[in-house]
C-alpha cells in the first residue's frame, strides 16, 4: 500500500495575525497533492488543529479540507478500528481515509472529548488512542497502531502500559505525538521521557508528530520518521533548513519520499553573537544580513528570525539596540520575529570581578568597597567618592541619615573636584 504521511497542520494557528491563512493554505496544498498521489490512506500523527477547542470559523476550514479528501479516489481499501477494549468498528469513509492520532495541542483528559474524537464521531477518520487500525487491501495487511499525544511527563510510563505490539502477517506502523529526548537540547522530564531506547521494537516505520522539523532517522534497522509540521509556528533554526511537506510511504519497498508544498514561505534564520559591541555595529551587521537576503522578492512574504546575542560595549543596555533601525526599509520586505538577549559589558564585567574576589576570600565588606569603587569609576563620579568613608559610617545603622547628608553636602566627594559638577 501507498500512505500518505503528514502531521502538525495547527488550523486556527496565528488567527487574528497577518499568518492567519497560512495553516490553512498550506494544508490545503498539501491535501491537493496528496488527493493527485491516490494514496491508500492518510496516516495523520496529531495537531490537526492549533487549540484544543477550535472555533466555529475553524471547523469550518477543516470540513472544507476533509471535502477534498472525501472527492479524492477511493483506494477500496478495508479500514477496521480495533479499541483498547478488543472490540471493533468498520470505518466507512468517503474519498480517502485518514487514520490519525491527536497531538498535544489537542490533548483533553479522558472524561472529555478531543477535536480527533469529535471527527471520529462525524465519520471524518480513526483516531487512534493505544489502538490500531487494521487496513486490508488485495491480501495485504497494515496495522497501523497509534498512542495520542500525552503530557510528556507521563509519556514514557503511558507507552510502557499501552506496550504495543505488531501484528503477524501484518506490515506494522506505530504512531506516536511526543518529544523524543535525541532531538532536543533540554533533558528535562517535563520536556521528554521518551529516549530512542523505549521506542517499541517489532515495528517497520515508526512516525512521530510533535517535532516540527521534518528528519528520517534509522533506527534499529528501520526509520523513525518525522514528517515535521506544514507551517512554521515557532520560527526554530532546524525548520528553516527544509521546506515543509508530506511523505508518501510504500510498504512494499519501504522507500519514503517527501513532497514540498508548493508555495509556501521562506524562514530565514540569524543568531548573530556580538563581543562589547555598540548598538551602531549591531545595526549595521543586522542590516548586512537583511540586505543580503532580501534582495530579491519572494512571492510570500519571508518570515525572518533576527536572535542577537553577546555583550554590549560599556554604557549601553538592551534598550538602545534598536530593531526598527535595523528594519527600517525592510518592514514590508518579510514578517519579522525578533529577540535580543544581551550581556551589558559591564554586567558581565561586575560578574566577573565578584568571582574573583570570591576567589581571593577578602572579607565582604573589603569585597564591596571594592566593587562599589570599580563600579563608580564608570560614572562620572570616577574615583571623586570618598568609598571607605562612606563603609564605615553604614556600619552603625544610627549613622544613615548622617551619611546621607554628608552625601548631599557633598562632603564625602574628593576636594579638588568637589566643585565639578557630577552628573
Ligand atoms: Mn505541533
Amino acid at each position: 500500500m501507498r500512505l500518505a504521511i503528514i502531521s502538525d497542520t495547527h488550523l486556527g494557528f496565528a488567527r487574528g495575525t497577518s499568518r492567519e491563512g497560512d495553516a490553512f493554505f498550506n494544508f490545503k496544498q498539501a491535501l491537493e497533492g496528496i488527493v493527485k498521489q491516490e494514496p491508500d490512506a492518510i496516516i495523520f500523527p496529531g495537531d490537526l488543529f492549533d487549540h484544543k477547542i477550535p472555533n466555529q470559523e475553524v471547523w469550518h476550514e477543516c470540513f472544507e479540507l476533509f471535502g477534498l479528501l472525501q472527492a479524492g479516489k477511493n483506494p477500496g481499501v478495508k479500514v477496521t478500528h480495533f479499541s483498547r477494549n478488543n472490540g471493533s468498528k468498520s470505518f466507512s469513509y468517503h474519498g480517502i481515509p485518514v487514520i490519525g492520532i491527536a497531538g498535544t495541542h489537542e490533548y483533553r483528559s479522558k472524561d472529555l472529548k478531543n477535536a480527533l474524537q469529535v471527527l471520529e464521531t462525524g465519520n471524518f477518520l480513526v483516531c487512534l488512542h493505544a489502538s490500531h487500525a487494521l487496513l486490508e487491501k488485495n491480501g495485504e495487511k497494515v496495522a497501523i497502531h497509534g498512542m495520542s499525544g500525552i503530557p510528556e511527563k507521563r509519556a514514557l510510563e503511558a507507552l510502557r502500559m499501552y506496550n504495543p505490539q505488531p501484528l503477524n502477517e501484518a506490515h506494522n506502523l506505530l504512531v506516536l505525538h511526543q518529544s523524543i529526548k535525541e532531538f532536543l537540547p533540554s533533558k528535562d522530564d517535563m520536556v521528554a521521557t521518551i529516549g530512542l531506547s523505549n521506542l517499541p521494537n517489532g515495528f517497520d516505520l515508526l512516525v512521530n508528530g510533535h517535532l516540527h522539523w521534518t528528519s528520517i532517522t534509522p533506527w534499529e534497522g528501520k526509520k523513525l520518521l518525522i514528517p515535521g509540521s506544514t507551517v512554521f509556528t515557532q520560527m526554530k533554526r532546524l525548520e528553516g533548513e527544509k521546506q515543509k511537506g508530506w511523505y508518501i510511504y510504500d510498504t512494499q519497498t519501504m522507500q519514503l519520499e517527501m513532497h514540498f508544498i508548493p508555495k509556501q514561505r521562506k524562514l530565514y534564520y540569524h543568531c548573530l553573537k556580538f563581543k562589547n559591541a555598540t548598538p551602531k555595529q549591531i545595526v549595521k551587521k543586522c542590516r548586512e544580513h537583511l540586505e543580503k537576503d532580501l534582495q530579491t522578492t519572494h512571492e510570500l512574504l519571508p518570515l525572518y528570525r533576527l536572535k542577537l546575542k553577546g555583550t554590549l560595549a560599556n554604557g549601553y543596555t538592551q534598550a538602545d539596540v534598536d530593531f526598527s533601525k535595523i528594519m527600517d526599509g525592510f518592514s514590508d520586505k518579510a514578517l519579522f520575529s525578533t529577540m535580543k538577549k544581551f550581556q551589558t559589558g559591564e554586567f558581565s564585567f561586575r560578574l566577573d570581578e565578584l568571582r574573583a574576589l570570591h576567589r581571593s576570600n577578602v572579607s565582604l565588606s573589603a569585597m564591596g568597597i571594592d566593587l562599589l569603587e570599580k563600579n563608580l569609576a564608570q560614572t562620572p563620579l570616577g574615583n571623586r567618592l570618598d568609598v571607605k568613608r562612606v563603609f564605615e559610617l553604614l556600619e552603625n545603622k544610627e549613622n544613615v541619615e548622617k551619611t546621607i547628608q554628608l552625601l548631599q553636602n557633598g562632603e564625602l566627594i574628593q576636594p579638588e573636584t568637589k566643585k565639578k559638577p557630577f552628573c
